[in-house]
């Protein structure tokens, strides 16, 4: 499988603590994409600076690393056609306010800091944050997913 069929995403924080982790992985295996790989795991404030460091000279950054440390994340690779696009247009504009209707952040984020879903933007990030968190024997491939010779279900 090309990388250009793999993400990496997170459930964020707030959105474990706010109970919603089933109805975001409802919405993302609703939209089509398979999950190769899932954990619940916690950034220590050394991680999420390592994790997020292209934004260290952001205004937002301390904020943004203190809240990923602050509590469980789910830690996900994602597989599908196109999925760092598709997957960015399914959870939305990183402001709830201006993400669209029905996308994961316009129904679970709070606030653009509190955003219940991070997504890799590029295919290069999705590599990196995916191989941040799992080791390659731990993310199945599409086909390990799809493969169950011989048995119905
Ligand atoms: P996205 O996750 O939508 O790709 P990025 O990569 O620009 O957004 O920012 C990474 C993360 O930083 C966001 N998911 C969000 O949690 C946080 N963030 C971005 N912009 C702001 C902001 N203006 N204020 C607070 N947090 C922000």
């Amino acid at each position: 499988m090309s990388s250009t069929n793999k993400t990496f995403s997170m459930i964020k924080p707030g959105a474990v603590h706010n109970k919603h982790i089933g109805h975001i992985l409802s919405k993302i295996e609703e939209a089509g994409f398979t999950i190769a790989a899932i954990k619940t795991t916690r950034l220590t404030l050394a991680d999420a600076g390592e994790f997020y460091a292209e934004h260290k000279d952001k205004p937002f950054y301390q904020e943004l690393i203190e809240f990923m440390s602050s509590g469980p994340i789910i830690a996900m690779v994602l597989l599908k056609e196109n999925a760092v696009a598709d997957f960015r247009q399914l959870i939305g504009a990183t402001d709830p306010e201006k993400a669209a209707e029905g996308t994961i952040r316009k129904l679970f984020a709070t606030s653009k800091a509190h955003n219940a879903v991070h997504g890799s933007d590029s295919d290069a990030s999705a590599e990196r944050e995916s191989a941040f968190f799992f080791s390659r024997q731990e993310w199945l491939t599409l086909e390990e997913v799809t493969s169950t010779p011989g048995y119905v279900y």
